[in-house]
């Protein structure tokens, strides 16, 4: 038998923990704490290098959630990740500095900020006093808004300028440079159109000089795309994740962990990384 020498992954998957009842594609079905833990050990055993724990959906269209409800979803699940001995790095969904300070303090080692600091500024002294990382997306108006006839110029001029205007922010509030991950934002007040140029593009972000995040796990612009129910897209989810990685996306924020490490293995394999 051949033993294939171990090499460092290009791209590292993360995996998704929503403890949401309104989710769009598993709202209510990790609710209990216990059963997100399990959930999100599940996906770290699959192969996810991180878990991105969230309590409040992003839907187009949802309803904010106070900080203390967030908290009380989503800290729980940090601690029962931990007190598991998880091997994935943990991160949290949050846009509010209560909850980022809580996870933070629980052991969560990124914070994946939709807002990018837009929210609550002050997620960037925390994130920097705890030596976390900082993942900024980017995103027009909010959930409640965002969908509702989204236009630019040049999608990908705009969103490259916003990223490095937050990037610029977010280091002026202490936030060191290596500890930031950039994020389009698929989905995040875009139309098909848009989501597609974005993820042909990519290269541009790429020039930014920081890992790419992307995230077009079961969302719509596939379904408009194939006409598949959100249950039936992970096909088109791993064709969109295996051309983003193509031109240059290194971390992928997914629901089904081990379908895309095989494709990205592939794909990797293939591009000879
Ligand atoms: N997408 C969602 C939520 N958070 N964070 C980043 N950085 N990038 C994304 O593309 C992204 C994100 C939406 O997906 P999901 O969590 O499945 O749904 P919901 O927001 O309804 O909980």
């Amino acid at each position: 038998m051949t033993v294939e020498p171990t090499v460092t992954s290009p791209f590292q998957l993360m995996g998704i923990v929503n403890v949401t009842p309104d989710s769009f594609s598993d709202g209510g079905r990790y609710l209990e704490a216990r059963s997100a833990v399990e959930h999100g050990l599940g996906l770290a055993h699959e192969g996810a290098a991180i878990l991105d724990v969230g309590g409040e959906s992003t839907r187009p269209g949802a309803d904010p959630v106070p900080p203390d409800e967030e908290c009380r979803r989503v800290i729980p699940v940090v601690e029962g990740l931990v007190t598991a001995g998880v091997s994935a790095s943990i991160s949290v969904d949050t846009s509010k500095a209560l909850v980022a300070e809580r996870a933070l303090a629980a052991g969560a080692t990124i914070i994946n900020d939709v807002t990018a600091l837009r929210g609550a500024p002050e997620i960037a002294e925390l994130v920097a006093q705890a030596g976390a990382q900082l993942c900024l997306m980017h995103m027009v108006g909010t959930p409640r808004t965002m969908q509702k006839d989204p236009r630019y110029e040049d999608v990908v001029a705009e969103v490259k300028r916003f990223l490095e205007e937050r990037m610029t922010f977010a280091i002026s509030h202490g936030v060191p440079e290596q500890q930031i991950i950039l994020d389009p934002g698929i989905g995040f007040g875009k139309t098909v159109a848009h989501n597609l140029e974005l993820i042909r593009r990519l290269p541009e972000l790429v020039a930014l000089g920081r890992p790419l995040l992307i995230g077009t796990s079961r969302k719509s612009f596939l379904g408009r795309l194939t006409g598949r129910d959100v249950h039936d897209r992970l096909p088109s989810t791993i064709a969109a994740d295996v051309m983003a990685y193509e031109r240059g996306a290194t971390i992928f924020r997914v629901h089904d962990v081990a379908p895309l490490l095989d494709a990205l293995t592939v794909a990797a394999a293939t591009l000879g990384s």
